[in-house]
């Protein structure tokens, strides 16, 4: 593992003379040798007084034993839900025991650098608002080699709430005079960050309705920004984290339906009548249950916050505003039969047929359900898109009407209504 800090790293002087922080790291099923490098490089590469403990947050893994032997090692303490709770209700677990000052919370599958945690906590400590995440470095899925990323990115999102790295616009990059300045960023990645504890719980913690996985970084994100606190990447400290194509464990009710829930109960409570382009670009969420957000929108009207059209002035004026949010919803008829997509055995996409527009019961009506967004049909049960595609060349071209994956800048995927 090389250091990969800019040198420039060294001749800043960080205040060692601060107060301790609890670090947190919740986990499910994740592998042994991976947990214990996490922490194992947090013991060998931070100064033991920074330390008040780590707090391992066991997430109703298959086997105690994951957290129960690691109590050997020095300041390790081991708590074990005793049902599947989601990072977020684990985190505030962990989060209800710290002593420390301040809560460092990592993923259950990091390398920390040399150096990591001093400058995150330095800044912390000078401005108890301000929250901060190392860059995160690359732990490469197949050879677990230590990759070193760009470090001048900020954490972004597009209006469905997925989050994106992104570049630094040139002004951006000319406003910064020294590199290793810290980079405000819009939104933290979620897993990897430092927050003064009382602050924390100050700001409402994190919405424990929100299930397993995902979301969280939004709602965090927004909560502290429009509430009087920042967001910041600090560029000389860093940590590596295993990037992974997809969840090693299970979500009891479905990924996709996980997801919506959490960005769902996010925009509802934060994005004013800019939820309207969230539910433009996730149409399915529309009709998705959510639960009850009441004490959330209460903690907002309690904390005085900003509006999200504050947000995106002052906090994100990059992200453009779409021109069409309109939202159009039913079924596709010819006569007495409705379009509707049917799934083949061997095939991945589904083909597109006509079928009786009434369902008999106990058959899915949702196969049967568009949407129309801007100039885009989106099939609500698969989320495939109304596309054309082409055989053959010249004079000789067919063309059929199928469904496929969506994506906007297709224009076989744009279609009109016109009215006659
Ligand atoms: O049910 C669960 N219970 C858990 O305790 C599901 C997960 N977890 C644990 C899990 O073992 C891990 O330690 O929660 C942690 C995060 O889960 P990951 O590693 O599967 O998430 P991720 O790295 O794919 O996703 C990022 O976004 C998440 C949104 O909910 C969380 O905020 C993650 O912490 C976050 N990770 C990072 O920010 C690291 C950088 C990745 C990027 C970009
Ligand atoms: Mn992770």
């Amino acid at each position: 593992m090389a250091a990969y800090l800019h040198k420039e790293c060294k001749l800043r002087l960080f205040c060692t003379d601060i107060p301790p922080t609890s670090i947190i790291i919740t986990f499910h099923n994740e592998a042994r040798s991976t947990l214990l490098r996490t922490i194992r490089s947090i013991l060998n590469r931070t100064p033991m007084h920074l330390i008040q403990e780590i707090i391992l947050v066991d997430d109703f893994s298959n086997d105690p034993d994951d957290c129960k032997l690691l109590i050997n090692l020095p300041k390790v303490k081991c708590l074990r839900n005793t049902e599947r709770q989601g990072l977020v209700r684990s985190r505030i677990r962990g989060a209800s025991i710290a002593q420390g000052y301040t809560l460092t919370f990592l993923d259950s599958h990091c390398e920390v650098n040399k150096d990591w945690l001093q400058p995150l906590l330095h800044r912390v400590n000078e401005d108890s608002t301000r929250v901060v995440c190392p860059v995160i470095d690359i732990i490469h899925l197949d050879t677990f080699n230590y990759i070193e990323s760009a470090s001048e990115l900020r954490g972004g999102f597009d209006w469905s709430l997925h989050f994106q790295w992104e570049q630094l616009t040139p002004k951006q990059k000319a406003q910064r005079l020294d590199i290793t300045d810290p980079i405000r960023t819009p939104i933290i990645s979620g897993g990897l960050f430092v927050i003064q504890k009382s602050w924390f719980n100050h700001l409402g913690k994190y919405d424990t309705e929100m299930d397993i996985w995902g979301g969280e970084n939004f709602e965090i994100s927004f909560r502290v920004w429009m509430c009087g606190g920042s967001l910041e990447i600090i560029p000389c400290s860093r940590v590596g984290h295993v990037f992974r194509k997809k969840h090693p464990y299970v979500f009891p009710d479905g990924n996709a339906n996980t997801y919506i829930k959490n960005t769902k109960r996010t925009a509802e409570v934060w994005m004013d009548e800019y939820k309207q382009y969230y539910y433009a670009a996730q149409p399915f969420a529309l009709d998705r249950p959510f639960g009850n957000i009441e004490s959330r929108v209460k903690l907002r009207k309690n904390l005085h916050c900003e509006s999200f059209k504050w947000y995106l002035e002052k906090v994100y004026p990059e992200l453009r505003i779409p021109k069409d949010a309109s939202i159009q919803k039913g079924k596709i008829r010819q006569r007495q039969k409705c379009l509707e997509t049917k799934k083949e055995t061997n095939h991945e996409i589904p083909k597109l047929t006509l079928s009786p527009c009434i369902k008999p019961k106990g058959e899915d009506a949702s196969a049967q359900q568009w949407t129309m967004t801007g100039s885009r049909i989106e099939h609500v049960a698969s989320h495939l898109c109304l596309d054309m595609d082409m055989f053959g060349e010249g004079a000789e071209v067919d063309r059929e009407i199928v469904v496929n994956p969506c994506e906007s800048s297709l224009m076989s995927q744009h279609w009109d209504i016109v009215s006659s």
